[in-house]
């Protein structure tokens, strides 16, 4: 096992992973930017490296100064979170080149699934179920009108190098195609210094279940159920559930073979994520693979008892995993509330601040992740998110009552500072999501005051 850890990423993921690794008796680093020298990881980690300025292109995406903090302090292992280079085979490579353990999987495999194409392909290739589409990247427009055509409309266009719903348009008729074309390959370009988009099937009104799985290095390979993310605005999650209402044991079963065998077809390693939409007669459809820890992945952890980033760092250091799928047992219901300092009745704006009143809620089954304090200033730099709460029950009811509970203890106010927490107060108490029934719809853009859950 690892004798220290580098942690290169800051806010909750950091102290989260900073709280794994002194479980499992191994020392700590953490890289903090100017904006962050007084943050919980800091505080945290047994030693710490200060990295560059507040702007992450100088700080937590600047590999010379990551990789430096790692060797003069003698870390054997690179821990990466969420975001900034954590899905970077770049950066992966340089942590091999100079000895390093990156955790997560080999670059090879991050740079065949990073490209939401080629990812299609093999997962072709492994008979996953795929939306009709392409499998290679629409290099013009004519092209592009020929496939839509052969697709049938709508069709959604999709940044080869985005994922996470970064670089996505839906096109519903034929006439919309060529803007909705050229934006979205300018927008690509623009981001991800990567022009090329796919064209796929949109479904309209489906699930978005993701399936958690883990591979070890010696072709262990289970997977720990499903996640329902189906309430996304703007393609930010903002609720996430694990198990999904709409998932019965049958359905769980084959769309947690499939994941797996998808996973293993691209010979990956450590803990990901395969996203599927769930369409209403049950069939689910592939629609890429994230190779890195998630946001919501405390859920899973919920619901299986399964340390997901012990089992990432037990994985780097070449162990095998700590459970076989028939250890694997769902019990309960867990729920995720995403907070961020944003104003939701100002079209989700940013609303950082100093947090002056700052309560987390307690209590039975209910779980708090932050690095947020009272007194501390939520910084404009980086991603509003401030906390996760995810609570535990018995059922999907009494988790949902928890969490009722829950937000209604937290308090999070300061000048100018706004959270999230009223809006998902609105959906927590919304029929449709109450009854499990609601789909990526349930958020759809429309006029304030027409009766869905945003009015
Ligand atoms: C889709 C889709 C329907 N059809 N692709 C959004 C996140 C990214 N990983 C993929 N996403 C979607 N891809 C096809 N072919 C629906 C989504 C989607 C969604 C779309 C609109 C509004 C909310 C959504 C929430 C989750 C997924």
């Amino acid at each position: 096992m690892f004798r220290k850890i580098l942690v290169a990423n800051r806010g909750e993921i950091a102290v989260r992973v900073i709280r794994a690794c002194k479980e499992l008796g191994i020392g700590t680093v953490a890289v903090y930017s100017s904006a962050d020298a007084e943050s919980a990881h800091v505080h945290l980690a047994d030693e710490a490296v200060h990295i560059g300025p507040a702007p992450s292109a100088g700080s937590y995406l600047n590999i010379p100064n990551i990789i430096g903090a790692a060797l003069r302090t003698g870390a054997e292992a690179v821990h990466p979170g969420y975001g900034f280079l954590s899905e970077d085979p770049y950066f992966a490579e340089i942590c091999a080149e100079d000895g390093l353990t990156f955790i997560g999987p080999p670059p090879e495999v991050m740079e065949k699934v990073g490209d939401k194409a080629v990812a299609r392909r093999l997962m072709s290739e492994a008979g996953l179920p795929l939306l009709p589409g392409t499998t290679e990247p629409v290099p013009t427009l004519d092209r592009a009108y020929e496939t839509a055509d052969e697709i049938g409309y709508p069709v959604i266009i999709k940044a080869a190098a985005g994922g996470g719903g970064r670089g996505i348009s839906v096109v519903h008729r034929r006439e919309e195609l060529p803007d909705a074309y050229r934006t979205t390959r300018a927008g690509a370009q623009a981001v991800f210094r990567n022009s090329d988009v796919y064209l796929e099937r949109y479904l309209p009104g489906a699930r978005h279940i993701e399936v958690q799985v883990v591979c070890d290095a010696h072709g262990g390979a289970v997977h720990l159920g499903e996640r329902d993310c189906s309430v996304q605005r703007r393609h930010q999650k903002l609720i996430e559930e694990a198990p999904s209402p709409s998932v019965d044991p049958e359905l769980r079963e084959r769309i947690g073979e499939a994941a797996v065998r998808g996973a293993r077809a691209v010979g990956y390693q450590g803990a990901g994520t395969m996203e599927f939409l769930l369409d209403d007669e049950g069939r689910f459809w592939f629609m890429e693979m994230n190779a890195r820890i998630q946001v919501e992945h405390p859920v899973t952890e919920m619901v299986t008892g399964v340390d997901l980033i012990q089992e990432q760092i037990r994985i780097a250091a070449g162990l095998p995993l700590s459970v076989g799928q028939s250890d694997v047992r769902l019990t309960g219901h867990a729920i995720e509330c995403r907070v961020n300092a944003e104003d939701a009745e100002r079209d989700f704006a940013p609303a950082p601040g100093r947090l002056e009143h700052l309560v987390w809620p307690g209590g039975p089954w209910t779980r708090v992740d932050t690095h947020c304090r009272p007194g501390d200033r939520v910084p404009p730099h980086y991603d509003s998110m401030i906390a996760k709460v995810i609570v535990w029950g018995r059922d999907r009811e009494t988790a949902l009552v928890r969490m009722e509970r829950a937000l209604g203890e937290l308090r999070a106010e300061g000048p100018g500072l706004r959270t999230t927490v009223p809006f998902h107060r609105k959906i927590l108490a919304h029929p449709e999501f109450r009854k499990g029934t609601h789909t990526t719809a349930f958020l759809r853009e429309r006029d304030p005051g027409d009766g869905d859950a945003r009015s």
